[in-house]
């Protein structure tokens, strides 16, 4: 195309750019911050570096378990839950005690400045600060040098999530979910498994989308004990369980790192209210009683639901590939269920818990709540 093309149909968005601003300028972004500043400045550290760290549980379609040469962000896969109010400010440090360079990449920010810390090399430290204007949940993730191996920073398990709470949101139980895929060289697949060898990024099962196992929180099935009534296949013994009230409201805050594709996700037994991003100052609503809910990669996504009977209730990528590659994770509505029973790392600070810890960092250790 020549440039006087180029140059036409770029002055013709422009002009009806113009025409249509004020129509759609019903709440600009870079609005957010300064009516909503809460004046409350949390301060973070993500410390970067590189760990074996074991992906799939030993079973039988794993024998003797699956371990991997990974890359994380405070010593595992996913990275904490990082916890704040819309309109708080957040004062982030990433430490890299790794060998090789390490960024991050927030997508509850924007603009360059904010969003990216740029490259941190081995034994250095970048302190920065963002906004996060917008209420929901959000990815955060290595950008590895400048983009240049991105794919693989997050294919090894550089991810986490950024809640930002609404003002006007309703407490509930709230947890953490992050998918993830392992394209593992050490993998031979299921029932085979990488018989004890510690495996690294394996590029053509990237290339060819042909992840080895799919992640909940850094481990295939990390939260089923098993399938099957008749004919029961154990997946876990050391399975945890996400365990909630009957009829209590819950929250699931859904992270998918991907790298490569998406996640339908549903709830066997379940449905769910969908809150996909925020109006300003408001709670955002996308869809209400939904049954499946696609979470494309690089992206994230509020769910509430309630569970109404005791029982077991199950979340599963509903591409039953994936539910065999470890998709799948168990909740048990159970009258004892206590407001604290998460399975480790899978507890949010909540709103109400930040609004009373204005100095405090939304970052999720497990005794906090407790304390707090
Ligand atoms: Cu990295």
């Amino acid at each position: 195309m020549n440039k006087a093309i180029i140059a036409g149909i770029a002055a013709g968005v422009l002009v009806v750019g113009l025409i249509f601003s004020p129509i759609f300028n019903v709440s600009p972004l870079s609005s957010a911050v300064a009516d909503h500043d809460t004046g409350v400045v949390r301060k973070f550290t993500l410390v970067a570096n590189e760990m074996v760290v074991q992906v799939a549980p030993d079973n039988v379609l794993h024998p003797g378990g699956i371990q991997y040469s990974a890359m994380v962000f405070n010593g595992a896969i996913p990275g904490p839950v990082i916890s704040a109010n819309q309109g708080d400010t957040i004062e982030m440090t990433l430490r890299n005690d790794g060998k090789v360079i390490h960024s991050v990449d927030f997508h509850a920010a924007i603009g360059p400045s904010q969003v990216l810390s740029g490259n941190v090399k081995s034994g250095e430290s970048k302190t920065w600060t963002f906004q996060v204007p917008n209420a929901g949940v959000f990815m955060y993730h290595c950008g590895a040098d400048g983009l240049n191996g991105v794919w693989e920073h997050i294919a090894n398990g550089m991810y986490g999530g950024l809640v930002v709470h609404p003002e006007n949101e309703k407490p509930a139980k709230e947890f953490y979910v992050v998918w993830g895929e392992i394209y593992n060289s050490a993998d031979g697949g299921v029932f085979v498994g990488s018989d004890g060898k510690v495996g690294s990024f394996d590029v053509g099962k990237f290339l060819n989308q042909n992840p080895d196992l799919i992640l909940t929180n850094g481990m295939a099935h990390k939260y089923v004990p098993s399938i099957g009534k008749e004919v029961v296949i154990d997946l876990n013994k050391n399975f945890e369980l996400f365990k909630v009230k009957p009829g209590e409201l819950t929250r699931w805050y859904m992270v998918n790192a991907g790298p490569n594709d998406g996640v339908a996700f549903h709830f066997i037994a379940g449905q769910m209210d969908v809150r996909d991003g925020s109006i300003i100052n408001r709670y955002g609503t996308q869809a209400l009683n939904e049954e499946t809910w696609w979470i494309p990669v690089g992206s994230a996504s509020v769910f509430e639901a309630t569970f109404p009977e005791e029982g077991v209730y199950v979340g599963v990528d509903h591409n039953m590939s994936d539910v065999v590659k470890g998709g799948a994770f168990a909740v048990l509505a159970t009258n004892d269920s206590t407001a604290d029973d998460h399975p480790a790392g899978t507890m949010v600070p909540s709103k109400e818990w930040l609004h009373e810890h204005s100095d405090a960092a939304g970052m999720m250790d497990d005794s906090m709540m407790m304390e707090g």
